[in-house]
């Protein structure tokens, strides 16, 4: 355990600022052994806050004092103390300037939060408390200043320098040195804040705003990575003319600038006009990124730029309003990247997230409200449940006000806002007077954590001609919070007739039927009813289109009804959960009886599903079965061997069963452009590669065959990645002479590398677990590069179940370790890392055993800092 236990931050003491910062003045003189940053704050007394005492305290970590002035007067070391978290000055007056140096040392930094070096580059790394790792500061988000920053720097090593803002001065120093001044004219907490110092290739366009004001638009990367940026630069460019389009916002500087690094500890961040990003979310050409990869980079790419209006310009007040930024920005950018491809295909793979990542970490020791009460490390709540639940909850919101009322809340919102640090309550306020709804009980979906279980049955009257449908809400008790109350959700539905028309969705009372089609009712009780009118049939329903709320639903449709709506379901979305339902169903069934077989209706509906005149995209996700994951979330407890197996089978039956279709999609599809990406293309790639998928689990030969080709052609790596690892799946000399010549062929490219581990990490073999252990020894791993652990040790440990919960737990013991070893460097990375343990209740009780051993053992041995201490302590309470 820690030596000094840290502390717990709670919402309840949130107090507002007893000082202000107006303006920053900063000055660094950098370099990778020895940076010095000089500090001058403009600081005075929050005239809204009674005076307490005297004293301000900065904070402050892994800082060297060099000097420290008050109002141009050295300080006399009487005058503040300094600790390991920061500067308390006794005693301070109303007004004043404090000027401060320090010294930091940018390449011991491993944790990769401050001011870092990534290969040769300097950059930061704020969000959420790394500001206090470069200068004395009040280090929180309600402190909005202005900021001058100069940065100087050897002329060779780092010609490119880059700060918030617009730059002003530029000069030579004669010592070998430049020096590059920025101005940020907008006031920001200091989390916003960055520098990037480097050499650098820069590639630039220009965006002309809705208003005609002219933006440069500059991606840095590495030099010779230049022409990889195509598709971040574009995405970009799509993306502002998007947010001016839907929502109003146009961009506010006169430069927007985009840096790629290699170690970063997570996707992107938003610094004020400097995005910082890692360089696997921005360089893309078809021979080294996938189809998946371009899609990310669109969507990160997007939602950093949503930040500048959400987040930036409005900002939060604390850290617990975090989703304020984030489940609304993860909502913006959902909704853009619905337009790039096809909508029910981007909500698809959003649910698909929610539920795989979501559900299973509302259900466990880490549930926690998408505003959270309490934290010891803020850095562990950049959760699931804060960016994706969050999200779900304003598309909620929109869906309850429509899209008119919304619009005008979002405006109203960002009217009312600009340039202050707010609360979710400030959010819903908005939302409310604009539309004139009460969000009351809405609110609650804010404070209380666990997925609602709704159940829906239902019931027709032939005599009254009616059709009741019956729902009752359960919100599970999580961590903390025994008692739940019901919630306000929207529940959209539509109502099929037998020919598989929509018919209109008549609530009794009213006098008119409605246009047929999707309907949003509102549900608020734990059980209400709806009676439906006007039906000379059993209607079938369809229901939570959209998954128009974030629960789990139990109805009581029939096989029948789900092939039913898997066929004639006007709504895509619709029909892929009717094929959901089945599959899963059909899974749970041959995980409890491996002798089940698959029904006849069954397969020829999938084949029908196979032949339909649809979207390849959509077919294929149609095809997609539920993962091993989201089979266990079904489980009260998860059979890993059982679900393994069923998984396993129903691939090899379908494959078989649909042998002919299968090839003839291949056959089909094969000749699709390697180089175009456009959503059919990707479409077709995506079916293709099912195909060849349910071809080479049937073991059949023709479809190792088209591996092999389809490995050798080598053109798009969407291709190829899928080959390989196919290829790796079935194992043998195949699989081995395909990853020797991967890596051959890819060697000088880390991003296509870290695929390469990740492949071998992942393949559910026995041999799996040793030649992970092998690989930490290769001389391309490197446990100081985020993307490369993640991409060995992640991938092991949350997309290989059947062997990283082997029943030995030797997968357990391997992921431990690597924790260990991992924290004193870099604890943001280790504590996300060791996420899979902490679900150990779900397992069976020797797994259970042998989860927790490790656990303690990482408690014992580590849990040093609080990110992977209050993790492991949450888990084994
Ligand atoms: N706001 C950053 C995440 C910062 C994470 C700090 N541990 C990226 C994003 O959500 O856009
Ligand atoms: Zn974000």
């Amino acid at each position: 355990m820690s030596e000094t236990s840290p502390q717990l931050i709670r919402l309840a003491d949130y107090r507002p600022p007893e000082f202000l910062i107006d303006a920053v003045e900063l000055c660094f003189e950098l370099d990778p052994e020895h940076t010095e940053v000089s500090a001058r704050l403009s600081i005075r007394r929050n005239p809204a806050v009674g005076q307490a005492n005297g004293s301000l305290r900065l904070a402050g970590e892994g800082l060297e004092l060099l000097a420290l002035a008050l109002d141009g007067q050295p300080l006399p070391p009487d005058a503040y103390r300094l600790d390991e978290q920061g500067l308390t000055l006794w005693q301070v007056p109303e007004r004043f300037r404090l000027d401060s140096r320090v010294a930091i040392h940018p390449a011991r930094n491993t944790a990769l939060e401050g001011l870092y070096q990534s290969k040769d580059i300097l950059c930061t790394q704020c969000e959420a408390e790394g500001f206090r790792r470069i200068s004395f500061f009040l280090d929180r988000p309600d402190v909005l200043a202005r900021y001058r920053t100069t940065l100087i720097a050897d002329r060779k090593r780092f010609p490119v320098l880059l700060a918030n803002g617009n730059p002003i001065e530029r000069a030579e120093l004669p010592d070998g040195r430049h020096r590059v001044t920025w101005e940020d004219p907008f006031p920001k907490p200091c989390y916003l804040f960055a520098l990037v110092a480097g050499d650098l290739e820069c590639v630039e366009d220009r965006f002309v705003t809705a208003s005609e004001r002219e933006v440069r638009l500059q991606i840095y990367v590495e030099p010779q990575k230049g022409e990889r940026c195509a598709h971040a630069m574009q995405s970009l460019k799509q993306a502002m003319r998007w947010d001016e389009v839907r929502f109003g916002r146009e961009y506010d500087l006169d430069v927007f600038m985009i840096v790629a690094v290699s170690h970063f500890n997570m996707g992107a961040m938003e610094n004020k006009g400097l995005n910082l990003f890692n360089d696997r979310y921005v360089l893309a050409s078809p021979q080294t990124a996938t189809d998946e990869d371009f899609a990310h980079i669109a969507a990160i790419v997007a939602h950093e730029y949503f930040h500048n209006w959400t987040g930036n310009r409005i900002t939060c007040r604390d850290w617990f309003q975090l989703s304020l930024k984030e489940g609304l920005t993860v909502y913006r950018e959902q909704e853009f990247a619905a337009g790039l491809f096809s909508p029910s295909v981007q909500r698809i793979r959003d649910v698909r997230f929610l539920r795989a990542q979501q559900f299973p970490e509302d259900a466990g020791p880490l549930a926690h409200p998408v505003r959270p009460d309490s934290y010891l490390e803020i850095n562990n709540f950049y959760t699931a449940t804060v960016y994706e639940k969050g999200a779900e909850l304003i598309r909620m919101q929109a869906t309850l006000l429509g899209p008119e009322s919304f619009r005008r809340g979002m405006d109203l919102y960002f009217a009312r806002h600009d340039g202050q640090a707010v609360t979710i309550e400030d959010f819903v306020r908005c939302m409310e007077e604009a539309s004139g709804r009460d969000l009351g009980q809405f609110r609650r979906w804010y404070e209380q954590a666990g997925t609602p279980e709704l159940s829906i049955w239902g019931g027709y009257d032939p005599t009254a001609q009616t059709y009741t449908l019956h729902v009752r809400q359960f919100i599970p008790p999580t961590p903390g919070q025994l008692v739940k109350h019901p919630l306000h959700l929207p529940l959209a539905i539509g109502l099929l007739g037998e020919d598989g028309r929509e018919l209109p969705v008549w609530l009794a009372g009213e006098p008119e039927p409605p246009a047929a089609g999707t309907r949003v009712l509102e549900v608020t009780e734990s059980e209400q009813h709806f009676v439906f009118v006007g039906l000379d049939a059993r209607p079938v329903p369809s229901l939570l289109r959209g998954f128009s709320a974030p629960v789990k639903l139990k109805d009581d449709l029939t096989e029948s009804d789900r092939l039913f709506l898997l066929a004639h379901d006007p709504d895509g979305f619709g029909r892929w959960e009717a094929g959901q339902g089945l599959m899963q169903d059909l899974l749970l069934r041959l995980v409890a009886d491996p002798k089940a077989s698959l029904p006849a209706e069954f397969i020829e509906a999938f084949r029908h599903a196979l032949r339909a005149k649809a979207d390849p995209a959509l077919i294929a996700e149609v095809l997609t079965p539920p993962s091993e994951e989201e089979l266990g979330e079904q489980m009260a407890v998860i059979d890993v061997e059982g679900i393994h197996r069923a998984h396993r089978l129903f691939g090899t039956e379908l494959g078989r069963h649909l042998r002919e279709d299968w090839i003839a999609v291949y056959r089909d599809n094969a000749e699709a452009d390697p180089s175009v990406l456009t959503p059919e293309a990707v479409g077709r790639r995506a079916l293709n590669n099912l195909a060849l998928a349910y071809l080479m689990r049937a073991g059949n030969p023709e479809g190792l065959e088209l591996c092999r080709m389809q490995f050798g052609k080598g053109r798009n790596l969407t291709d190829v990645l899928a080959a390989l690892r196919l290829l790796v799946e079935r194992g043998g000399d195949d699989a081995e002479a395909a990853l020797a010549e991967f890596y051959r062929r890819w060697s000088h490219e880390p991003l296509v590398i870290d695929k390469w581990f990740a492949v071998q990490a992942t393949a559910p073999h026995r041999e799996t677990l040793v030649r992970v252990v092998t690989l930490l020894h290769h001389p391309a791993y490197d446990p100081g590069n985020p993307n490369r652990v993640r991409s060995l040790i992640g991938a092991f440990a949350a997309h290989n179940p059947i062997c990283f919960h082997a029943a030995d737990g030797a997968g357990y013991c391997l992921l431990a370790d690597q924790v260990l070893q991992l924290e004193p460097l870099n604890p943001q990375l280790a504590a996300r890392l060791l996420k899979p343990l902490i679900r150990w209740r779900r397992f069976d009780p020797q797994r259970q055993a042998l989860m927790r051993a490790e656990l303690v053992r990482i408690s014992k041995q580590g849990a040093r800092s609080p990110d992977v201490f209050e993790l492991v302590s949450k888990a084994c309470s």
